[in-house]
């Protein structure tokens, strides 16, 4: 493997070790090297990950919290370390303020459930944002129409940035919770935060921030933002499927009722009455995902040893080289260019239709998602059925881009 040292000086990145810590990279699709820009669905899994979860399995497999034997201590003690690890990682006060669910969609789920249901009556409003994943704005839908209350949605610019302007004028004492992410998913706009969940608080409104597109990129960290709730998901962060968090600051969280009932989230249980387990047990129900917190808890100090300020840096070097090399392309739009951008690039080629690019894309070992990308308001906003999206992560190189931009032209030469 060529190595290809990236970027300079304290932010350079060695990608070539890198790319070899990530087996499935150097795999073929279709006779052609893998290029994975689909990051933003999902992303790979380094061997620090793959082998923590194998060796829980060989070593230590047992549940968690139940038994006194050795194995169920070793197998706590690794899932209470994995709590530590996030826990540490998002800068929380407190570990008892990480629950562990399946994703980021169960965890906006439990808030809209547990807080919305306790907290919304009859003429409130949630507010969102125009940008969000269907799984920021179908459970918030679900929980205004139990309730009478209203959904609100902040709007956006042609370029991707939330109104700011608009943003101040719907704040208001109906607003019981803002929900938004931090990064979109489809545009790569990275949203102010900090000014806006100050300005959300000064009328005392909670803020939940969807991470699930910021965790990998831009590490944020839950006390400097102050915001109530985050949610985010293991396999995002070079983690394993299946396992998620929810932060959530103690004060909301102690005053939340659970959401799922079953074993480990109770203190005692009669037929009369059931008293509720402490946090974070409260909102943990049934056997957790202890494998996937385990690797969540590799994929975590596999970010941190990498450095995720390097990561920052690098990926910015590279969605700059994309951008300026895909701009180039004659007929190529991209769609969103925020002022502060991650690295996810979406675009349309004039007159072809993106499921066919991603099909000749394909053809050539690169994965890009094509449609709407669960933002479907979002398509609606831009008018188009969807985009192709290329999402770029630390693991990827220059060359990956330049695979990119041949094969569009490729592409183009091809369908036109
Ligand atoms: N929020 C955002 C901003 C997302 O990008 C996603 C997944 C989710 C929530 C849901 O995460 P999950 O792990 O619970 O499914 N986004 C994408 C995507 O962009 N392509 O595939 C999944």
């Amino acid at each position: 493997m060529m190595e290809t040292v990236a970027g300079s000086g304290i932010y350079a990145l060695d990608t070539g070790r890198i790319r070899d810590d990530f087996p499935i990279l150097h795999t073929l699709v279709h006779g052609k090297p893998l290029v994975y820009l689909d990051n933003g669905a999902t992303s790979q899994k380094p061997l620090q990950v793959i082998r923590s979860i194998e060796d829980y399995y060989r070593q230590i497999n047992s549940n968690v919290h139940r038994g006194v034997h050795h194995l169920s201590q070793q197998a706590t003690d690794a899932f209470e370390a994995a709590r530590t690890k996030v826990a540490e990682f998002i800068g929380a006060r407190h570990t008892h303020e990480v629950i562990f669910t399946r994703g980021t969609t169960e965890s906006i789920n439990l808030v809209a459930s547990s807080f919305g249901r306790e907290n919304l009556k009859e003429g409130d409003e949630v507010l969102i944002t125009a940008m969000e994943h269907h799984s920021n704005i179908v459970p918030w839908q679900m929980l205004c129409e139990e309730k009478g209350a209203r959904l609100q949605v902040i709007p956006i610019s042609q370029i991707g940035e939330l109104e700011l302007t608009e943003f101040h004028r719907m704040l208001n004492s109906r607003v019981k919770i803002l929900a938004l992410t931090h990064v979109s998913n489809t545009l790569g706009t990275i949203n102010p935060l900090k000014e806006i969940i100050d300005s959300a608080h000064r009328h005392r409104i909670p803020v939940l921030v969807d991470a699930a597109q910021s965790v990998l990129h831009l590490h944020p960290d839950v006390q400097e933002l102050d915001c109530e709730f985050m949610a985010f998901s293991g396999h995002k962060v070079c983690g394993p499927t299946g396992i998620g968090v929810l932060y959530g600051k103690q004060d909301f969280l102690n005053a939340m009722p659970p959401w799922q009932g079953g074993g480990e989230m109770i203190k005692t249980v009669t037929f009369e009455k059931t008293t509720y387990n402490e946090l974070p047990f409260k909102f943990e129900a049934g056997t957790p995902d202890i494998a996937g917190a385990i690797g969540l808890r590799a994929a975590l100090e596999y970010l941190q040893v990498t450095g995720t300020d390097k990561i920052f840096h690098y990926e910015r070097q590279l969605l700059e080289y994309a951008t300026g090399k895909l701009q180039q392309i004659e007929g190529l739009r991209i769609y969103g260019s925020a002022a502060q951008k991650a690295s996810v690039i979406s675009f349309n080629i004039e007159g072809l239709h993106p499921y066919d690019v991603g099909v000749i894309l394909d053809q050539s070992g690169i994965a890009v998602r094509t449609g709407h990308h669960c933002t479907q308001p979002l398509m609606d906003f831009y008018g188009i059925p969807g985009t192709v999206r290329a999402s770029l992560a630390f693991y990827n190189n220059f060359e990956d881009i330049d695979t990119l931009c041949n094969a569009v032209r490729n592409a183009i030469r091809m369908l036109r």
